[in-house]
């Protein structure tokens, strides 16, 4: 697949979304006119996925089992290579991804106990296999990260879940970054919006075949 595949990873309130969003504005304008940005999110990356999306997260007092939820996410996941991420990526688009795997590693894995060669099993099932060319690792104190969602409105079911589930998630981070430095760019989010786009511009300047163009404010 000749698209690029770029994944953006934290705790809640990380900044994942704003920097997705400032990221598209600026590659739209450093590469070629027959590539486009895409931007995505799991779960709810497709029609079938926000149907997903609403099961995992609407309801706050909803009882889902550990194993369904690893499912749904892996249901969601699943539908979401297939229809949506693939096709751009067989079309040399680039794929910018609010959560991937390393999502569920966190969270299923790390914060709810899952064992790894188990959530390794279903992240395979679900993606055939596909990484991603990189993944920019939000770096947040999980309670700064839980305030800023609070100031947004009412928290969701994941984001309900104890602190220390919070911290188990942020220390699996952590150790993917550890171990697959090649692929996982931790930034620390505690940072203006524009201090950390400035790094992540940076870091798409040097990889191949993404942009050309030098990062704003370094020429
Ligand atoms: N999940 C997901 C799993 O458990 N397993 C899985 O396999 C997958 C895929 C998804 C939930 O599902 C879980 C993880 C999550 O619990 P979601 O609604 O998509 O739920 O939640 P998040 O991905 O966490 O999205 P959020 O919107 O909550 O956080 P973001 O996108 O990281 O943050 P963003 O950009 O929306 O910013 C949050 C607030 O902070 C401000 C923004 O203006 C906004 O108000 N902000 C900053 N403030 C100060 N300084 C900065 N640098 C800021 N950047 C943003």
């Amino acid at each position: 697949m000749s698209g690029k595949f770029i994944v953006f990873e934290g705790v809640e309130g990380a900044g994942k979304t704003t920097q997705i969003e400032l990221t598209a504005a600026w590659l739209q304008n450093q590469i070629d006119g027959d590539r486009a940005v895409a931007i995505t999110r799991e779960p709810g990356g497709t029609k079938i996925g926000r149907q997903i999306r609403q099961l995992l997260l609407d309801d706050p007092d909803e009882c889902i089992s550990y194993r369904t939820e690893l499912l749904l996410y892996a249901a969601d996941r699943a539908q979401h290579v297939e229809a949506k991420i693939k096709p751009h990526l067989e079309l040399g688009d680039i794929v910018l991804c609010d959560r991937f795997t390393d999502s569920t590693i966190a969270y299923q894995g790390y914060g709810r106990g899952f064992d790894r060669d188990e959530i390794d099993r279903v992240n395979q099932l679900a993606t055939g296999g596909l990484q991603s060319d990189l993944t920019f690792w939000l770096d947040l104190d999980v309670t700064l990260g839980l305030e800023r969602v609070l100031l947004r409105g009412k928290l969701d079911r994941m984001e309900r879940a104890t602190i220390d589930f919070h911290q188990r998630v942020r220390q699996g981070y952590q150790e993917l970054a550890n171990v697959y430095p090649d692929r996982i760019v931790r930034l620390d989010a505690n940072r203006s919006p524009a201090a950390i786009q400035m790094e992540i511009q940076s870091k798409l300047m040097v990889m191949k075949g993404i942009v050309t163009a030098v990062p704003i404010g370094e020429t």
